[in-house]
């Protein structure tokens, strides 16, 4: 804790005592100056995995636990969230927690907020700079994991026979780090496999509506009864998409028909899940507030935190889900 606020908070005990014992104190508490202020520059609201996320840091950096948290949201634009840092280091704001939309364009800004000697964290996805000391820690997933765990799945689902597995990718924003891990994961695994036929990688931004925007028109352009396999979907909100626009064009959606595979597992994913509709729901865990506020508590102990931290995440498939299961997840 900085010099200021430990002076603060020593006074504003005292005023609490003294007012507690009724001795007036003309110390009005300075409980504002006591607060660990915190900017955090989130991507949007594009998903429903985002505004989990987004719902995790305001449950967690709140007054009552001793935070002031100064919330941007970038609506999907890297430049709003560079305005957003320099903003945050003009404020002086104690940390900036960053969820970078995409890994590059990051090495002047972060270096700005270094020479502010304002400790950098970054949530979710990763930034690619030349420095690693340009940020304090880093709390998010294993994107390549959570890819390779829907390859281990295709491979189980869809066992090495000389009939084609036909698959259309849909990515994620290009460019994010979780977009590079499971596209990843995805071309090893069509490289390692000759009867795996990749028809066709679809830029789908982790929205529903551009989802159904590019895939409809794909699906438009293909020979009548064109075979499909797996739709390899890199969030939960392309999947929806996905699904609309395969049955729009008569495609039936299911482990005997189109395996349409998800990342995020939020619940609506998994009522889709549970109904056939999706095959495998790989989990990415958007509740990442308390373990970033780990992080700076570590840090206004005086510690160096651990740089990287990765949340645990599993896989989901229709016959494991239940209503019940279903409403006791928290996102
Ligand atoms: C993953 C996160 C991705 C989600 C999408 O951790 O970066 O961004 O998978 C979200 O739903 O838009
Ligand atoms: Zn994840």
């Amino acid at each position: 804790m900085n010099r200021k606020r430990s002076v603060l908070s020593a006074l504003l005990a005292l005023s609490l005592v003294c007012a507690a014992c009724g001795i007036r104190t003309n110390l009005a508490p300075e409980a504002e100056e006591d607060l660990i202020v915190v900017g955090m520059c989130q991507v949007g609201a594009e998903s429903d995995w985002r505004v989990a996320n987004s719902e995790s840091m305001k449950t967690v950096f709140t007054e009552e636990n001793g935070y002031r948290l100064l919330f941007d949201d970038a609506r999907q634009k890297q430049e709003n969230q560079i305005s957003a840092v320099r903003k945050f280091i003009q404020q002086q704001v104690d940390y900036i927690v960053l969820m970078p939309i995409s890994e590059s364009g990051w090495d002047s800004v972060l270096q700005e907020a270094k020479e502010a000697e304002i400790p950098v964290i970054l949530v979710d996805r990763m930034v690619d700079v030349a420095d690693e000391e340009l940020y304090a820690a880093h709390v998010g997933s294993d994107f390549r994991r959570e890819g390779a765990q829907a390859v281990q799945w295709i491979e189980t689902a869809c066992p090495e026979t000389e009939d084609p597995v036909r698959i259309i990718h849909i990515q994620g924003t290009l460019g994010s780090t979780a977009q590079l891990g499971r596209t990843a994961a995805l071309e090893e695994a069509v490289a390692r496999h000759d009867s795996w036929e990749l028809l066709s990688q679809l830029d789908g931004d982790f929205t529903q509506a551009k989802t159904y925007e590019v895939l409809t028109e794909y699906l438009s352009g293909l020979p009548a009864g064109q075979e499909i396999d797996v739709v390899y979907c890199e969030n939960d909100n392309e999947a929806f998409g996905a699904i609309q626009a395969l049955e729009e064009n008569g495609y039936a959606c299911g482990k005997d028909s189109v395996k349409v595979i998800t990342f995020d597992a939020t619940r609506n994913a998994l009522l889709e899940c549970m109904k056939g509709k999706i095959a495998l729901a790989v989990e990415c865990n958007p509740l990442l507030g308390p373990m970033v506020e780990r992080v700076i508590q570590t840090i206004e102990a005086g510690q160096v935190p651990v740089k990287h931290h990765y949340v645990e995440e599993r896989t989901f498939t229709a016959g494991e889900l239940t209503e019940e299961i279903i409403q006791q997840r928290e996102y």
